[in-house]
């Protein structure tokens, strides 16, 4: 993409209502839009950024067998009434009427209506187990929305639900969605760390958090030193649980020989059994015939906080460092105004446009030193500058975002550089 195309503005100085790091740089790089409190507008590069975080997120969940399908966001009250939580989400649930008087509701989460609609189509045991799920904006009228995206009114989140026989069952479809956030975090590049949590209006007693380390986080956490590690994801359920984990209400304030800090809650699972499939009458038959209510699981990613949080883990103060699977671009060349789009450049750009799908040409009408600039806020993995060294030598100079390692390249050179994942 040109980026003289592109609808961006980058900003210099951080605007004073944003108080931490992601949500300033998420302002400058022109990646989102506050509408009003907590509501935002993704702008075409954030917009890109989290379609690539929702992608990721999806090949994990289409790998475990759960079905993607999509919920509508407006809901009606009857299902709330019938498992008793319209009264019980209280002040966080947006609550509208229609033309008819009929009271509806904008989802703040979705146990209800799954519920509802797996009665509909499930009636036999041999069905079991199913996992759904859906990627879908949600509203929950936060007392205090705030930090941008981390905490938003409306958010995207993916939810999932799972439905099983017995409760032995629903435990083991607990832990392969246990096991598949952990995979689908370390794909995003970052070090999950799960801690034991508290329901809340969810339900049920069984529940982890997925939390990110972070000094701005919103969660306080105890948690054993053991669970800091690359290899999680090697280890089973068992080995992991076995060690100290605990979020907020859930810390245990004699414990010593834990670490303390701060964490982002990037998703959060359930188990709790009949909570709704009861209330809600919903049921299969089994091989005699017999009323059997299922034990249900759901399972919730913070999508558009990931991209907050993601940055909190990759930024230096030049910028955003994306991981090359996140970044909204993965080569950004950068061409002084004087010879922008002369048939070098276009070859190059189309060279390596053949070759990865997102990359970018800064031809706007800007100095060389504040397109890098630009290059280095927005967070572009690999930056090609096609400046006064290519017109004198024929060399580009490419500079890798995230340790700043810099080789210059012929153009023959460039078609043949891989321009790969790292570790930022
Ligand atoms: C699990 C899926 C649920 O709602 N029902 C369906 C369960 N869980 S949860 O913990 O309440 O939310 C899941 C994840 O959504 C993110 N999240 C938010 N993100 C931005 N702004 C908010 N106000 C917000 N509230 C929740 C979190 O990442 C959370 O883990």
């Amino acid at each position: 993409m040109r980026l003289s195309n592109l609808l961006f503005n980058s900003l210099k100085e951080s605007p004073k209502e944003a108080k931490i790091i992601s949500h300033q740089l998420m302002l400058r790089s022109s990646m989102i839009r506050q509408h009003t409190s907590g509501i935002y507008t993704w702008l075409p590069l954030g917009y890109k950024v989290l379609k690539n975080i929702e992608n990721i997120i999806r090949h994990n969940q289409n790998k475990i067998g759960c079905n993607e399908m999509l919920m509508s966001t407006i809901q009606s009250s009857e299902l709330w009434k019938k498992s008793g939580r319209y009264t019980d989400y209280g002040k966080e649930m947006l609550r509208i009427t229609d033309r008819h008087e009929n009271e509806l509701l904008y989802g703040p989460t979705n146990e209800e209506v799954i519920t509802d609609l797996f009665s509909d189509y499930v009636n036999s045991y041999k069905a079991l187990p199913k996992y759904l799920y859906h990627i879908q904006w949600k509203f929950r009228d936060e007392i205090r929305p705030r930090f941008g995206v981390m905490r938003g009114r409306e958010f995207l989140m993916k939810d999932a639900y799972s439905f099983d026989l017995t409760e032995e069952g629903a435990f083991e479809t607990y832990k392969i969605f246990f096991r598949s956030y952990l995979k689908t975090f370390l794909d995003l590049g970052l070090q999950p760390i799960p801690v034991k949590a508290a329901t809340g209006a969810i339900g049920g007693d069984l529940s982890h958090e997925f939390q990110i380390l972070a000094s701005t986080g919103e969660s306080e956490l105890a948690y054993d030193s053991k669970l800091v590690d690359s290899n999680l994801f090697e280890k089973s359920y068992e080995e992991i649980t076995s060690m100290y984990s605990a979020s907020d209400e859930m810390i245990d304030k004699s414990k010593s020989d834990v670490i303390v800090g701060r964490g982002i809650e990037v998703g959060h699972i359930f188990n709790f059994g009949i909570k709704y499939t009861k209330p809600l009458e919903c049921y299969v038959l089994n091989k005699d015939g017999k009323r059997i209510t299922p034990h249900m699981g759901s399972y919730g990613i913070g999508v558009s906080r990931l991209t907050a949080a993601i940055i909190e883990a990759f930024h230096d103060e030049r910028g955003i460092k994306w991981p090359i699977n996140i970044a909204p671009f993965r080569i950004n060349i950068v061409t002084q105004s004087n010879f922008d789009l002369n048939e070098d450049i276009k070859n190059i750009y189309n060279i390596l446009t053949s070759k990865y799908n997102n990359i970018s040409l800064d031809d706007r009408d800007l100095s060389m030193g504040r397109k890098i600039k630009d290059s280095e806020l927005i967070g572009i993995p690999w930056t090609l500058i096609i400046g006064n060294n290519y017109k004198e030598k024929g060399q580009v100079e490419v500079i890798r975002r995230s340790d700043g390692d810099k080789v210059f390249l012929s153009k023959q050179e460039i078609e043949n550089f891989e321009f790969e994942q790292y570790t930022p």
